[in-house]
């Protein structure tokens, strides 16, 4: 028999100075403890033991010139934690903060969310120390050559097929994927997030955004609700707030936050027309990470150093970055009324959030179910490239929709608590753990 708090203990020694990984396998182990535990394969199998320690992790050195001839020297990492389901997939995150640690973490999570897609996928994630902030377009090319240089002896389209992440966007795919076909003379599916040009799918920039909405729409409707007139709290202002805010806005909703780390943008009409929307992306190209400028340019109120939970809002969807939204968040949101929270970023929410949403009653989607609709789309244009072809973006949005609903559905099955309410964290945990538990044992070890 396993129990959650040795087996979580034994995890932390074996990964030390690593809480965001350990802090991930708490949550899952605790949603799947009964399940391992009332299944003897999982456990004859060592499923647990197993499903904790990634494949493998690779770290090697990134060197590149700056715009002034000096040599610079960053951290490459790409993390194969499992390929039970299909090739490793997962994103590449540029950031400072980026560590070995915080990469386990990530593909951990995406793992489960790849399985919750219904789509062939395992699980892995990578990225670099490195920061944009301040640099030129040529430092960023010259960095993300210098990355795949490396990063290219490790990927393949039946083998591990990365995305984009936080400070990998489209601009970034492109200069990875120009050295990957210079240096294989392969046009394959080696990387998804491509422009539309050169073998990208439709929709997949909006996806994840979009797919948050989805299952958001369907946990309202679960719920008796609509999205009409909702306001809606984001944070962050990069792709996922981008595609969150057209597509909520597109329902009738309101969007009235956004943030960057210099603090938030409060817009109480509504972040709602397309110059307003399409303004982030600015705001991004800029590399300047900071959201002020918004308020300049349309007269909205900046707030300093502060998150935007403390506006009174129905719905807050964290689109940032791990942990951004405490138990003190919590409390502030439960306080000004927040009828459903929606984690688009990976683990938005720190563990005394989430506990003090469940305490509250406040159905919120973890980040592996709400924002599975990148990576299903990134599933979609590997099908695509697979068969030469590209779909209409009708025929994309219509099978992301779908897919976000079946994970909706999934989520409700595996959640449903005996009061009658839905615990969407041990709903998703559960039933995206299992079919990969499920290909472990059938693969043998
Ligand atoms: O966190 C994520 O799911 C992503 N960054 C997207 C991964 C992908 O392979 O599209």
């Amino acid at each position: 028999m396993y129990e959650v708090r040795s087996f979580v203990e034994d995890v932390a020694r074996r990964n030390p100075a690593q809480p965001e990984f350990v802090q991930a396998v708490t949550e899952v182990c605790e949603s799947v403890i009964d399940v391992v535990n009332r299944t003897p394969s999982y456990g004859g199998n060592k499923i647990l033991e197993r499903i904790t320690e990634p494949d493998r992790v690779i770290s090697f050195r990134v060197e590149w010139e700056d715009d002034r001839g000096e040599l610079q020297v960053n951290r490459g990492y790409r993390v194969q934690f499992n390929n039970a389901l299909g090739p490793y997939k997962g994103g590449l995150r540029f950031h400072p903060s980026v560590t070995a640690g915080g990469l386990k973490f990530l593909a951990f999570e995406q793992i489960f969310k790849n399985s919750l897609t219904g789509l062939p996928m395992g699980g892995g994630k990578g990225g670099s120390d490195f920061n944009a902030r301040g640099r030129s377009e040529r430092e960023i090319r010259r960095f993300s050559n210098a990355f795949m240089t490396e990063l290219q002896r490790y990927l393949g389209p039946d083998t591990d097929v990365p995305a984009g992440d936080i400070g990998v966007g489209g601009r970034e795919i492109g200069y990875l994927y120009g050295q990957w076909k210079r240096l294989r003379s392969e046009h394959t599916g080696v990387l998804t997030g491509k422009s539309r040009l050169w073998g990208g799918s439709l929709v997949r920039p909006e996806a994840t955004g979009f797919g948050a909405i989805y299952f958001l729409v369907e946990m309202l409707n679960e719920r008796g609700e609509s999205l009409e007139g909702k306001r809606i709290a984001l944070s962050g202002f990069g792709n996922v707030a981008w595609g969150a805010a057209l597509k909520a806005t597109e329902l009738g909703a309101r969007v009235v936050t956004i943030s960057g780390p210099d603090g938030y943008i409060h817009d109480a009409d509504g972040i709602n027309t397309d110059e307003k929307i399409e303004y982030m992306l600015d705001l991004r190209a800029s590399n300047n990470d900071v959201v002020e400028p918004y308020a300049r340019e349309f007269g909205a109120t900046f707030v300093p150093r502060r998150k935007p939970w403390e506006v009174s809002v129905d719905v807050a969807i964290p689109c940032a970055i791990q942990n951004e939204l405490d138990g003190s968040d919590a409390k502030a949101l439960i306080k000004n009324g927040v009828g459903v929270v929606v984690e688009a970023s990976n683990m938005g929410c720190t563990a005394d959030a989430v506990e003090t949403f469940a305490a509250a009653g406040v159905p919120l989607a973890p980040g592996k179910a709400a924002n599975a609709g990148g990576v299903a789309v990134s599933g979609l244009e590997m099908s695509q490239n697979a068969m030469k072809l590209s779909w209409p973006a009708e025929e994309v949005d219509a099978k992301l929709q779908s897919i976000m609903q079946t994970i909706h559905a999934t989520c409700v099955r595996h959640g449903r608590m005996p009061g009658g309410g839905i615990d969407y964290v041990r709903g998703a945990n559960i039933a995206g753990f299992r079919r990969v538990a499920d290909a472990m044992v059938d693969l043998g070890y």
